[in-house]
């Protein structure tokens, strides 16, 4: 996560637009375990480690307090957003009032995507379905949408997901964009239609659905679900701290007002339940788990529950799970058991970013989660790993924190064009590997 939880964050009324006039975010780079402290003193930060980044988001009223702070402990940090007010009012650039057509150039309230689920399977009868797969904690249907040619036999499917944040909006954003790619250029792009013939594609196009309306409505930074529960005033879970993974070990908090929350068990919110029974339900044809989050420009892949090194699948060797030590990971030059795995999930997400890179030279890092951006347990990514679907991967996309949760508009095309690279690098992998 990064835009962390926040000191002195005014509660809001829940009728009202949330305001963030004056507020800033701070990026600080914590050298010491010392500063990591302070930084955990300020910030509802679990996260935080030696030599990371962490982002911090602070209330106008405490702006020169912080900063005072971090200049004393000298702290090196620099002042990411001046006045966050002013980057969600700059967010929504693209002034194009009618289009003729659903607009995929700009951010698409819950309304819109939901027609747009439906108008796009009755236009496209013959490479969609759908299937309600849930309902989330309020009550909106949570439908899968799946694409591929059709066939009288199981096909092998890749499951992806955007949106488990609710303020990423770009995430969804890439997967309206990427259903509309595969509609578009099935039967011209050879690349496209030998994967929609020989797989299907199962997207969720709004996993946290209840979130991402109320970052419409109430409060564009809400990142959780909006789950209430006895005991508690505060609302919601973190969904990527709520799946089966090491649940609530690392990265996570236990304290229902955080925004990292893990829920009150693992599977605790609804809508994480309905995508893991999904996956479950469906584990003999899921080869690959793709979730998109933003914003820091990066391709996870497990482990991030801990620092170990995930390698493969004892079902596939027929031998105990291996487990990779990071000295492995950081020092291997040529390939040997017990790390080809791990190593062949490197080359990829490498090749990937490559990929994604070659169009507009956006820069990716990419690496095992807890290493590359911090232990966190509960997540998607790593259950679906541990479950057996051997291909595990969270994109992090743009940016790296010029405009953060707020990505412009005008961002998204070049966002989704070079992403599409990256997912369809992965894919074409995944296809030529069945397993
Ligand atoms: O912290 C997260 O859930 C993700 N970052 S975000 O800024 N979008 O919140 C990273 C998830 C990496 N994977 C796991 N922690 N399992
Ligand atoms: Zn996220
Ligand atoms: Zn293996």
């Amino acid at each position: 996560m990064k835009v962390l939880l926040l000191l002195g964050f005014v509660a809001v009324a829940l009728a009202e637009v949330a305001r963030f006039d004056g507020e800033k975010v701070i990026r600080i780079r914590p050298k010491t375990e010392e500063h990591v402290t302070i930084i955990k003193e300020i910030a509802d930060s679990v996260e935080v480690v030696v030599s990371s980044e962490v982002d911090i988001h602070v209330s106008a009223a405490h702006a020169d307090i912080v900063s005072t702070l971090l200049l004393q402990s000298e702290l090196e940090h620099e002042v990411l957003v001046e006045d966050l007010q002013a980057s969600v009012e700059d967010q929504l650039d693209n002034q194009e009032i009618s289009p003729r057509s659903y607009n995929y150039m700009k951010y698409n309230s819950w309304d819109k995507v939901e027609a747009w689920i439906s108008s796009m399977a009755a236009s496209n009868p013959s490479l969609m379905t759908t299937e309600v797969i849930g309902q989330t904690f309020e009550g909106r249907s949570m439908t899968v949408m799946k694409i591929g040619k059709q066939s009288s036999s199981t096909k092998p499917a890749i499951f992806l997901d955007c949106g488990i944040h609710a303020r990423e909006w770009i995430s969804p954003a890439f997967c309206q964009w990427f259903v509309k790619e595969a509609m578009e250029t099935y039967g011209s792009d050879a690349q496209m239609t030998s994967l929609l013939d020989q797989m299907d594609v199962i997207v969720l196009p709004v996993f946290n659905i209840d979130g991402y309306v109320y970052t419409w409505t109430n409060n564009r930074m809400w990142r959780k679900t909006r789950s209430r529960r006895s005991g508690s005033s505060c609302i919601g879970a973190d969904p990527n701290r709520n799946f089966d993974a090491g649940w609530c070990t690392t990265g996570a908090s236990s304290n229902p007002c955080s925004d990292t929350y893990c829920g009150a068990k693992a599977e605790s919110e609804v809508e994480v339940k309905a995508v893991a029974d999904y996956i479950r339900k469906h584990l003999s044809t899921i080869k690959a788990y793709l979730t998109v989050h933003s914003y820091s420009q990066l391709l996870l892949f497990p482990y991030s529950y801990t620092y170990q090194l995930a390698e493969h699948h004892s079902e596939l060797v027929g031998a105990p799970a291996a487990r990779c030590s990071p000295s492995h990971f950081h020092t291997f030059t040529h390939i040997t058991p017990p790390c080809y795995l791990l190593w062949q999930h490197q080359a990829l997400a490498e090749g990937a970013s490559k990929a994604l890179r070659s169009l507009y030279g956006t820069q990716y890092t990419s690496g095992p989660g807890a290493v590359t951006i911090y232990p966190a347990a509960g997540g998607s990514d790593d259950w679906a790993y541990d479950l057996g679907v051997k291909y595990s991967y969270t994109f992090e996309l743009r940016d790296t924190g010029r405009y953060g949760f707020l990505l412009p508009e005008s961002q998204i095309k070049p966002t989704c064009e070079e992403t599409m690279l990256a997912v369809k690098y992965i894919a074409a992998h995944v296809q030529k590997n069945l397993y």
